[in-house]
């Protein structure tokens, strides 16, 4: 459920950075947008409904000539109709228009390889491969070149450790860098800022690696990192199965003792989220699911003081299980201070996963519940809701090529239009705004539920948004992760495989790792 893309190479531990914002420029080429006609034949080839695609793409192909995504599609069309020559036509149609596009040099190579043409099949994907642009792990799941992987040039084509050791295009500096236990652990499937731990005045690091099983089988380990010291301050276990650290997230100062605290959940097992002490990882509280087989602990965070009694409360997302309808979501907001449920939220249909991912925000003031429910709303394409008090709030809804908003990534991320009061994030990282999974995400205004800033990847694949913006206390800046460009890296660091930072709608920089 959690690999957005293909398996890293087991040789590879994970590992976690955390990054200093040197100068940085951004291109300015972008790719031009994708014809309404063209994703919507997009869509269809993602459905697998390759016949019907194949008819709109060969429209689609004499009304936009020009356009390399469009010959692709046609290619990819064909591709799953086992019509390989027509295949090959196409990409290399599309290669005319964009030269070195390494997703069709690699879409060539499938193609020479289901032909039996290694020679062909060795020369396109080395070219792919050559374009350091391309994800070639992928490889590894690809069965048109089973017949390949007894040859000593496949080993070639794979993604070497060492290639990573200076993973980045661009002015980044390595502050700290932290590397998992064992591989497939997942180490880094979450990092986030977990507030000063140890007191010394910095920002301390809290993250997890779900599949790690030194506590049983995907048992699940988060850990704490003091980023002054570049030190380990403790780390914690699930049980067998639980996954604990699928959710882990800054839980704010809970049981009043000073030191910011951590929320960590679990939905694998039976469903379980746990409040750690900040200040050595003992468990203050531990819940469980309240309606049974709800993936209790899909995901949770911090919210702030939702009651008032001066210590930080937290939030639980329990969505329920994917493709069944038996619930409609739920979450659970609890007492930090005595772990007693505060209040419970529900989705508003059977299969709407509500909870799927949470945020919050809450001063004694304002409070803001965020929940999101991708597939609530008329398309099933996903909605956010924005809940609390005083009488909010708001919905935030797919657009027409919206895919799954609110599956993962929302978040509180500052006052970002000045007016005092906090603005929501939410990411459909795999919106098909540009091409599939182009990835958008929007911002609106806390304080009206008006949109302040739709931001969009720039082509397709890219996965815009696999992260929850945290601005900081920068103002007016929205930072954005986006998985694509950097597979293997981000596979198990979504963070900070590709990290955007925008100035209202200005890009000001980012960094490809
Ligand atoms: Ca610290
Ligand atoms: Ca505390
Ligand atoms: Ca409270
Ligand atoms: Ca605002």
């Amino acid at each position: 459920m959690r690999k957005f893309g293909s398996v890293l190479p087991s040789s590879l531990l994970g590992f976690g950075l955390l990054l200093s914002l040197d100068r940085a420029s951004v291109s300015s080429a972008t790719p031009r947008p994708e014809s309404p006609q063209l994703i919507a034949a997009m869509e269809r080839l993602q459905s697998g409904d390759a016949a019907t695609a194949l008819s709109m793409l060969e429209t689609a192909t004499r009304d936009e000539p020009q356009s390399a995504q469009a010959w692709r599609s046609l290619c990819a069309a064909y591709h799953q109709l086992k019509m390989i020559a027509k295949a090959i036509a196409a990409c290399e149609r599309a290669l005319h228009v964009d030269h070195d596009a390494p997703q069709t040099l690699y879409m060539l190579g499938l193609l020479y390889a289901a032909k039996g043409n290694k020679e062909q099949a060795f020369e396109w994907l080395g070219r792919a491969r050559a374009t350091h642009r391309y994800d070639m792990t992928q490889l590894s799941e690809d069965a048109e070149v089973k017949d390949l992987r007894d040859d000593p040039r496949y080993l070639n084509l794979l993604p070497k450790p060492e290639e990573f050791a200076h993973p980045f295009v661009e002015s980044v500096r390595i502050l700290r860098e932290w590397r998992g236990e064992a591989p497939n652990d997942q180490f880094g499937w979450i990092a986030r800022n977990g507030g000063d731990v140890d007191g010394d005045g910095v920002n301390d690091i809290v993250t997890s690696a779900p599949t790690h099983g030194d506590g049983g089988s995907h048992s699940g380990r988060i850990y704490v990192y003091s980023v002054g010291r570049n030190s380990l301050l403790w780390s914690a276990d699930g049980s067998t199965g639980d996954e604990l650290g699928t959710g882990v997230e800054a839980a704010g100062d809970t049981n009043g003792d000073g030191i910011p605290d951590v929320v960590a959940s679990g939905p694998s097992g039976h469903g379980i989220a746990r409040i750690y002490s900040g200040r050595d990882g003992h468990v203050l509280h531990e819940f469980h699911a309240v309606t049974p087989d709800e993936t209790f602990g899909s995901h949770t965070s911090g919210v702030g003081d939702v009651d008032g009694d001066g210590y930080a409360d937290v939030i639980v997302g329990s969505p329920g299980k994917g493709g069944e309808t038996k619930s409609p979501g739920h979450a659970y907001i609890y007492s930090g201070k005595t772990g007693a449920l505060i209040k419970a939220l529900a989705g508003e249909r059977l299969g709407d996963q509500f909870g799927s991912t949470v945020a919050g925000y809450s001063d004694g003031h304002q409070e803001y519940l965020v929940i999101g429910a991708p597939q609530a709303g008329p398309q099933h394409h996903g909605r956010v809701y924005v809940n609390g008090s005083p009488s909010p709030k708001f919905t935030i809804e797919a657009d027409p090529t919206g895919r799954a908003l609110g599956a993962m990534f929302v978040s509180v991320p500052g006052d970002l239009d000045g007016d005092g009061v906090p603005d929501i994030y939410a990411s459909d990282w795999a919106n098909n705004a540009r091409g599939i999974s182009t990835g958008r995400v929007y911002v609106h205004s806390g304080r009206t539920g008006s949109r302040l800033l739709t931001l969009t990847g720039e082509s397709a694949h890219d996965g815009f948004g696999t992260s929850p913006s945290q601005a900081g206390d920068v103002d007016g800046v929205v930072t954005v992760g986006c998985y694509a460009r950097t597979p293997i890296v981000s596979l198990e660091t979504p963070l900070v495989s590709m990290l955007w930072v925008w100035a209202t709608s200005t890009a000001m920089a980012r960094w490809i790792c």
